[in-house]
């Protein structure tokens, strides 16, 4: 059901602490984590606590929930300070948009140059 947990999703098991990742945030509907594959000096991806697979079904299915993702991606790259120099709020949508992972996430991307358009 749309929003469950999906016991084949990485993201649905970062949530439960299942699978380790370095949190850097968290609210009631919301973590935040370090990229372990980190395409910046920061690189750190929000993602809902519910399971949906990409932004846009998310923000179909719980707008409210795709507003708490914006706001703390905003709130990461303050505490991270890049808010004064420019980041990027990434949602990758789809396989050939470079999506890997089908739970809903945010890549918050700054503390370097960024390009546009991104490659
Ligand atoms: P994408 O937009 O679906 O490609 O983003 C998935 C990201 O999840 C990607 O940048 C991976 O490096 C990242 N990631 C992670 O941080 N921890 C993990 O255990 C796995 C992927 I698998």
């Amino acid at each position: 059901m749309a929003g469950e947990p999906q016991s084949d999703c990485l993201f649905c098991k970062i949530v439960v602490g299942e699978v380790p990742a370095t949190i850097v945030r968290e609210t009631e509907t919301t973590v935040a984590f370090r990229d372990i594959n980190p395409q910046a000096p920061t690189h750190v991806l929000v993602i809902p606590k519910v399971h949906h697979p990409d932004a846009g079904t998310l923000a179909a299915a719980e707008p409210a929930v795709a507003a708490d993702v914006l706001r703390e991606a905003a709130e990461v790259a303050a505490q991270e300070k890049i808010d004064g120099t420019g980041f990027r709020i990434v949602f990758n949508t789809g396989t050939g948009a470079g999506q890997t992972v089908f739970h809903a996430h945010a890549h918050v991307l700054g503390g370097r140059g960024l390009e546009w358009p991104p490659g």
